[in-house]
Parts: structure tokens; C-alpha cells; sequence
């Protein structure tokens, strides 16, 4: 990726990269900016040899020029989420042991105290990207690790998610011919940027394809709204909760409102979902609002993208398609690969597959059949020839928005909070988030239980998007004969007319 990435960018010298909060970059200064702040990573050294940088940086200009200076020193990128509350940056910095971050001023307040605690340096982006000489830079191979995303799993904290520069090659290749991009295309970015959505389907493919990437700062509806109706965006990614927050603001806007940010929507050539399954409802609307028809795909953190919808042809409402290019996908259900019509869990293997989980050899193992294909956790069954999603194999991992959490990492948080005995999370589903996070809380005998006081203290600890919605008191959990918890019953007090 490394290489030929820049080469692609050298033969777009003057065309415009990135539209941003700072300003229009073209891709000349795009490779002279990461150019020079890839020197001062190096300070001196002729490589940096994997070594891991953190970024904590705003979507922004400032945000690209760095992940290209890290990728061009040689580095490994560890982007950090900037929604997160320094408890769980600093669960990164011990995990990933970078050799520095490089931090925006606006979020210095969250990472100072936590690197300075573990004497990792602090960069700031202003220092990191000013004007100055460039250095020789290392050449690398493609094996060479890019990129580091951390995600929930089904055991213990998050996992760091190892891509090297040849995986993400081949994840923005396989979209490239899937999705038609050309140099003409200009897409909007507010996703946030320590996902796979956010960095390769959206801004990597742009860059590759020598396309304009724009970026918002934040998601804010009527943004998006606005930046439609001008006309000059010709591609759209979200996922749901994305899309059903523009309908609800479609839907409270004056007529002549309306119908120019309808306009605006149908001069875009195509417009996808994916990250989380599309309500059919949500589909249907947005083709009534839009005149698209969503192209939705199916994902994971590990593996890029696998199945899509096609470009051209049918795209069938509750169907992620067929699988990309490059992509490898089976279904297997007790040991044995099923063909239409019988459900399964999906394995997937090809170049795009990550290389690892950061320094878990056992998890690494575990996640790969002897013959090297990757077991998802997703399951699905084929249908006239397409994949539908049918949800997960464990109950315990939940899509909130577009994000992955892990009902047991929030489990943990909870019952280490004096007051609570015992508690268990589920995803109760939600029009607006997929899953919505919600607790069922056994209060200690004799203790007095303050919600409020529980609530910030899971707000101090964990990222927001995991931080439940709901809170029940119970004075037991439900169980079975086993004396298990059985969570499809606690999900039932959340939803009792359902139940009922
Ligand atoms: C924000 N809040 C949430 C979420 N986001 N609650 C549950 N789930 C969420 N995802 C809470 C905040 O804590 C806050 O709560 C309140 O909602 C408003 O916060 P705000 O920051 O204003 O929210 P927002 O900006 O409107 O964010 C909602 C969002 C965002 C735009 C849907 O979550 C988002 O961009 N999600 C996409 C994530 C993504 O890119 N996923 C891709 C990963 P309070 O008021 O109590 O403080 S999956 C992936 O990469 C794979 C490969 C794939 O297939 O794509
Ligand atoms: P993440 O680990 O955050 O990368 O999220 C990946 C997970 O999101 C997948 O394993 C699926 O469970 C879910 N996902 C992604 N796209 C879709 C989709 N189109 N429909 C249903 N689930 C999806």
C-alpha cells in the first residue's frame, strides 16, 4: 500500500485530496506535509521499523497528514478514538505500548495525564506539521503492519486489530472495482476515524482513487443535508442510525427545504450502509426521500469489506449480496460447509484478512480454521443466490450506531461500582440504535442504589456509546436450571408487551 499509494498520489500532484475544517489540500501538499512530519517521527532515525504511534486527532486535515507522516516514517498507526474518556485511551497506550502520540491541542486535556503517567511523549499537531526540511524515508514491503484498530470481542477488553499496508490494499482495491470509484468522485466524511468505515472505505478509497475526500467535523444532520443539496457530492457512506437521524431531519423541514436537499441527494451517484443491518423501513424511505436505492454491504474490523450489494443490478432490501472481489466466503454450520438455503456461520479468507490480534497469539489462532479461513461470529444463509445477515453467534456482542461493544466489558465496569451485586447488559432493539444498551443492576443488601452516581461512574470509565441507555433494578437476575443467566429473558424486562 505504502508505495504505490504515494505513487498514485505523486500522478494527482494538483488535484484537490482533501477539503477540510483547515482548508483545500491538494495531493502534492498532502505528500509534502506528511513528508516533512514524517521526518520529525524520525528524528534522526532512518526507519521507525513498526514501531507504534498513536494519534488522537479530530477528523480534520491535520488527521490525514499525520496517519500518511506515521505510514511514510514506517511506523504502525494506532488511531485513538476521540469520543473516549482517558480510562480507555490509556487501556490503549498499555496495550499497544507506543513509542509516542501524537496529539490535536483541542483533546490535549484527555491524553496528557495518562502518556505522561507512562512517560510516552506527547506530539502536538501544530509542532508535528509545521514547515520543515524532509529526510530520506524507508522503503518497506506491503507485510509491513499499517494499521491498528481496536474492537470488542467476546473475551475480556478490546482486541487490537492488526492490518498490514497489503491488507488494506486489497480492501481498497476490491471497493474500487465494486463501487466504480474514479478520480471525478467527491465524498462526504463524518464518520469517526478510528474505524475501518470511516478510514478505508471512506477516505483511503478517495485517496487511492485520487478523488476529493470532504470532512466534517461532527455529524450534524443539517450539515449533511446542506452539503447534498450543493450537488458536488457524487458518493455517500453511513450507517442506519446515520441515516434514519437525515430522515427524522428531512421529515421536520419546511417543503422548499426539502425538496432541495432531495435534489442535492439525487445528484449523488451512490449512496451505501453497512456496519449494522438496515431496517427495510429505514431503505424504503430513503429511496422515497433520495431516489436511492441503499447499496448495503457487510463488514468487520478484521476483514474490510466481504459481501456487497452490486453497483449495478438488484439490490435486494435485507440482503447484503454476494461476496467482493478477492474475498473468499463460506457458510459452515457443525464443521461443515452448507449451500443455499441452510444457515451458517460466515468464514472468510483472501489478501484483505488482518494479520492479527496485537500480541494475542492464542485469540489469533482461535479465530482461524487450520486452513486459514476467518470465523467471523456472523451468521447468514444464502437465498437465491445473496447473503442475508442473520445476527451473531454470541448474545453478547452488540452493534450500537455503528458500534461494536461487548455486553461482559460492560459488565465488568458495572459490578466493580460499590452498590451493585450483581447485573447483566443486553441489547434490547431500537428504530434509531440497532441495539440499545441497556443494564438490568442486583443492588447489594443493605446498600442504597443512586442510578445517577452509577451512571457517571460507567461515564468516567467508558466510552460513551457503551455506557447503557436503561437501567433496570431487579432484585435477581433470571436464570436457568444451570443457574446461567439467561439473557433473552433480561432482554425481555426491557420489552415487557413483547414478552407479555
Ligand atoms: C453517540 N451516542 C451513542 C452513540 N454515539 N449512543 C449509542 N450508540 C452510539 N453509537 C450517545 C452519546 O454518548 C451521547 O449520549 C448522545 O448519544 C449524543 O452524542 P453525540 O456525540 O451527539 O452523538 P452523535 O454524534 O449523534 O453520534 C451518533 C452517530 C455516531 C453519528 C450514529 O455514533 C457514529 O458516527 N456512529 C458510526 C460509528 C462507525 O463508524 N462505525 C463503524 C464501525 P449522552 O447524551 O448521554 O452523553 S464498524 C466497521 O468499521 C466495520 C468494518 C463495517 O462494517 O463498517
Ligand atoms: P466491527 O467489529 O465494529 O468492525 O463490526 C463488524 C460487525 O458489524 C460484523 O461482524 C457484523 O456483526 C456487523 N455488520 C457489519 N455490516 C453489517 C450489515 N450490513 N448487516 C448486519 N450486520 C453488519
Amino acid at each position: 500500500m505504502s508505495l504505490e499509494l504515494l505513487d498514485r498520489a505523486a500522478g494527482r500532484g494538483a488535484r484537490v485530496a482533501i477539503i477540510a475544517p483547515e482548508g483545500v489540500f491538494t495531493y502534492q501538499e498532502l505528500l509534502d506535509a506528511s513528508s516533512v512530519a514524517a521526518t520529525r517521527l524520525l528524528a534522526g532515525r532512518d526507519d521507525l521499523r513498526s514501531a507504534r504511534i498513536c494519534y488522537l486527532i479530530p477528523p480534520s486535515w491535520d488527521y490525514v497528514a499525520c496517519q500518511w507522516a506515521v505510514w511514510r516514517a514506517g511506523g504502525h498507526g494506532v488511531p485513538l478514538a476521540t469520543s473516549h474518556p482517558p480510562a480507555e485511551l490509556a487501556y490503549v497506550l498499555d496495550d499497544a505500548e507506543p513509542e509516542a502520540v501524537v496529539a490535536h491541542p483541542s483533546l490535549l486535556d484527555k491524553i496528557e495525564g495518562v502518556a505522561a503517567e507512562r512517560r510516552i511523549p506527547v506530539l502536538q499537531t501544530p509542532a508535528l506539521l509545521r514547515p520543515g526540511p524532509s529526510a530520506d524515508l524507508p522503503d518497506f514491503g506491503e507485510d509491513r503492519p499499517a494499521l491498528m484498530l481496536y474492537t470488542s470481542g467476546t473475551t475480556g477488553r478490546p482486541k487490537g486489530v492488526v492490518s498490514s499496508h497489503g491488507n488494506l490494499r486489497a480492501q481498497v482495491e476490491a471497493l474500487t472495482t465494486a463501487w466504480g470509484w474514479t478520480a471525478n468522485d467527491h465524498i462526504l466524511l463524518h464518520l469517526p476515524l478510528h474505524h475501518v468505515h470511516g478510514i478505508v472505505n471512506i477516505l483511503l478509497s478517495a485517496l487511492w482513487n485520487g478523488a476529493t475526500c470532504e470532512i466534517l467535523p461532527r455529524f450534524r444532520p443539517v450539515d449533511v443535508w446542506e452539503r447534498l443539496a450543493r450537488g458536488e457530492v457524487s458518493l455517500y457512506m453511513a450507517v442506519p442510525t446515520v441515516y434514519q437521524r437525515l430522515i427524522q431531519w428531512w421529515d421536520e423541514a419546511e417543503p422548499r427545504t426539502r425538496e432541495a436537499w432531495s435534489a442535492g441527494a439525487r445528484a449523488c451517484r451512490l449512496m451505501i450502509s453497512g456496519s449494522a443491518a438496515l431496517p427495510v423501513p429505514i431503505l424504503q424511505r430513503w429511496e422515497t426521500i433520495s431516489g436511492h436505492r441503499l447499496l448495503e454491504r457487510y463488514g468487520m474490523t478484521e476483514i474490510g469489506m466481504g459481501l456487497s450489494n452490486p453497483l449495478e443490478g438488484e439490490r435486494r432490501p435485507g440482503f447484503v449480496g454476494r461476496p467482493l472481489p478477492g474475498m473468499e466466503v463460506r457458510l459452515v454450520e457443525d464443521g461443515e460447509v452448507v449451500g443455499e438455503g441452510t444457515s451458517g456461520e460466515i468464514q472468510v479468507r483472501g489478501p484483505a484478512v488482518f494479520e492479527s490480534y496485537w500480541r494475542r497469539p492464542r485469540e489469533t489462532a482461535e479465530a482461524f480454521t487450520d486452513d486459514g479461513w476467518f470465523r467471523t461470529g456472523d451468521r447468514a444463509v444464502v437465498e437465491d443466490g445473496a447473503y442475508r445477515i442473520l445476527g451473531r453467534s454470541s448474545v453478547d456482542i452488540l452493534k450500537t450506531g455503528g458500534e461494536k461493544v461487548s455486553a461482559l466489558e460492560i459488565e465488568d465496569v458495572l459490578r466493580s461500582f460499590e452498590g451493585v451485586a450483581d447485573c447483566a447488559v443486553v441489547g434490547v432493539s431500537d428504530p434509531a440504535w440497532g441495539d440499545r444498551v441497556c443494564a438490568a443492576l442486583v443492588p447489594r443488601r443493605g446498600t442504597d442504589f443512586d442510578v445517577d452516581s452509577l451512571r457517571a461512574f460507567a461515564k468516567d470509565r467508558l466510552a460513551p456509546y457503551k455506557v447503557p441507555k436503561d437501567f433496570l433494578v431487579v432484585a435477581d437476575l433470571p436464570r436457568n436450571a444451570m443457574g446461567k443467566v439467561t439473557k433473552p429473558a433480561v432482554r425481555d424486562l426491557f420489552t415487557p408487551d413483547e414478552s407479555s
